[in-house]
C-alpha cells in the first residue's frame, strides 16, 4: 500500500504531509535491504521525516508502556504523556480502570491539561473553558448569545488503554494488535507477585537524552557496554550475557559463583511457587518480550553495593528478600527490573529524531516509610548513577550517526537482543509502508 496523505487515517494526514512519495521509495528501499547483524544506516537515527515514520508506524500502532498504577492510584488521578506529535491523558477511572484521551481541545485544540500529573474531576481547558467529562464528553460550552450545538460531535477523541498487573499501557491505533494480549498473559504471574496496586512512588527521574530513540533501546538490550557501570556491577554478575562456551578464562570463577547463586535462586522461586523459566519471544508476533530471573551478587537481595535490601518492606505477599531481579524487557519503549524490595520501571518516550525523555520510576511498598524503611539516595543511587552513564554512550553513538563518516557496525553475539529489537522494529515499518 503506498502511504500517502489521501490514505491516511485522518488524524495522521497533517503529520504525514511532510514526507513526500520520493522519501517514501526511499526509506521503502533501506528497509527493505536491512544489512541483517549491523546496526541501522544513519537516517534511521537522524533523520526527522523517518523519525515521524516511526511515530506513526510504531509509536502510533502499537501497544506502548504508559506508567504504573502507583503514578495513577485514585481515581481521577492523570499523568500527561507527550511524545513524538501526540499528547496523551491516561486518567484512572472510578471503577480501576483508565481513559487514554488524546490532550487535544475539541474547540481550537488547546492542550486541555498543562501539567505532567495531578488530579482532576472534568476536564477543563484552560483556553475557553470547554468542559469534558472523564471520558472525554463535551458536557459544557457556553458563550454568551451563542446558539446551542451538538455537543456530543466534539467529545476529546480517545485511545485505547488496558492495565495488566499494574502496568499502564497505551495504544493509538484504531484496531490495536491483539497479540499484546499474549504477551500480558505470559508476564502477569512473574509482575503479579510483587503486587503493584500495593506499592508508591519512592521517586522518579526525568531525563533527556540528546539521541534518538531506537539508541536508548539498543543499549539497554546489551551488557557488552557494562564495564562502563561500576555502582551495576557490584550486584549484577559481570557475566551477564555471557555462556558456558564464551565465559573468558579470567571469568571462571566469577562463572561459579554465578551458577551456584543462580542454583539457589531457581531452588527459592520453585519453592515459592515463582515462575523462573526464561522468556524470550524478542521479534515474533506476540509482542516482544523477554524475562529472566537473575541473581544478584554479594546478598543477592537488591541493587545496592553490597546486594542486602534497599528497602525493608517485602513487596506484595513475597516470601523472601533474596528473589534477585526479575528483568523484563518489551518493546517498543520499556524495561523493568522487578525485585523483592522494590521495583524499577523505565519508560522511553521519543521527543524528536535526535531527542528522548527517559522516565525511570522506583516504587515501594506503599506501607514502607521514607527515612525509616528506605532512604531515597540509597535506593536511587545505582539506577541514577547508570542512566547517566547510558546516556553519556547513546549521546556518544548519535554524534557518530550525525558524521558523514558513519557506517553500520556489526553487532557482537552478546548483542543478539539488540539486533532482535532492529529486526522487530524494521519489520514493523515495513508492514506500515508496504
Ligand atoms: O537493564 C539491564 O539489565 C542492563 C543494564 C544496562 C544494559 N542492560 C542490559
Ligand atoms: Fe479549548 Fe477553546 S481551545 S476551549
Amino acid at each position: 500500500m503506498q502511504l500517502t496523505a489521501t490514505n491516511l487515517a485522518p488524524t495522521m494526514k497533517g503529520f504525514a504531509a511532510g514526507i513526500t512519495e520520493e522519501r517514501l521509495d526511499e526509506f521503502r528501499l533501506r528497509l527493505e535491504s536491512r544489512r541483517t547483524g549491523f546496526s541501522l544506516e544513519a537516517p534511521f537515527y537522524t533523520d526527522p521525516h523517518l523519525f515521524n515514520l516511526d511515530m506513526q508506524a510504531i509509536f502510533g500502532q502499537h501497544w506502548v508502556f504508559a506508567c504504573s498504577v502507583a503514578e495513577i492510584p485514585e481515581p481521577g488521578d492523570y499523568v500527561t504523556l507527550d511524545y513524538g506529535p501526540y499528547s496523551i491523558i491516561v486518567l484512572r477511572t472510578d471503577d480501576g480502570g483508565v481513559n487514554i484521551i488524546h490532550n487535544v481541545c475539541r474547540h481550537r485544540g488547546a492542550r486541555v491539561l498543562t501539567e505532567l500529573k495531578g488530579t482532576t474531576g472534568n476536564l477543563v481547558c484552560g483556553y475557553h473553558s470547554w468542559t469534558y467529562s472523564p471520558e472525554g464528553e463535551l458536557i459544557h460550552a457556553s458563550a454568551p448569545g451563542e446558539m446551542s450545538f451538538d455537543k456530543s460531535c466534539y467529545s476529546l477523541k480517545r485511545g485505547h488503554g488496558t492495565i495488566i498487573s499494574g502496568l499502564v499501557f497505551l495504544c493509538l491505533a484504531e484496531e490495536p494488535p491483539t497479540d499484546f494480549l499474549e504477551t500480558g498473559k505470559i508476564f502477569a504471574p512473574y509482575v503479579g507477585p510483587h503486587e503493584l496496586e500495593k506499592t508508591k512512588v519512592a521517586y522518579q527521574q526525568n531525563i533527556i537524552e540528546e539521541a534518538n530513540w531506537k539508541l536508548v533501546m539498543e543499549n539497554n538490550r546489551e551488557c557488552y557496554h557494562c564495564d562502563g557501570h561500576p555502582e551495576l556491577a557490584c550486584s549484577l554478575f559481570p557475566t551477564w550475557g555471557l555462556t558456558d562456551e564464551t565465559i573468558p578464562p579470567h571469568l571462571e570463577d566469577v562463572w561459579d559463583r554465578n551458577q551456584q547463586a543462580q542454583a539457589a535462586l531457581e531452588f527459592r522461586c520453585r519453592r515459592y511457587g515463582l515462575p523462573y523459566e526464561v522468556v524470550e519471544e524478542l521479534d515474533t508476533r506476540i509482542g516482544g518480550i523477554r524475562i529472566s530471573r537473575e541473581s544478584l551478587d554479594g546478598q543477592g537481595e537488591s541493587f545496592s553495593p553490597d546486594g542486602r535490601r534497599l528497602s525493608k518492606k517485602l513487596l506484595g505477599d513475597l516470601p523472601d528478600f533474596r528473589l534477585g531481579r526479575c528483568s523484563m524487557h518489551l518493546q517498543p519503549n520499556s524495561w523493568f527490573h522487578l525485585l523483592s524490595d522494590h521495583v524499577v520501571t523505565f519508560a522511553v518516550f521519543p521527543i524528536s529524531a535526535n531527542r528522548t525523555l527517559v522516565r525511570t520510576t522506583w516504587l515501594v511498598a506503599d506501607d514502607a516509610e521514607e527515612g525509616v524503611d528506605y532512604d531515597v539516595d540509597a535506593l536511587t543511587h545505582t539506577w541514577k548513577q547508570t542512566n547517566l552513564q547510558d546516556k553519556n554512550f547513546v549521546e556518544l553513538c548519535q554524534q557518530g550517526a550525525e558524521s558523514p563518516f558513519y557506517e553500520q557496525g556489526p553487532y557482537m553475539k552478546s548483542e543478539y537482543q539488540v539486533e532482535a529489537f532492529i529486526n522487530w522494529y524494521v519489520t514493523r515499518m515495513r508492514e506500515h509502508v508496504g
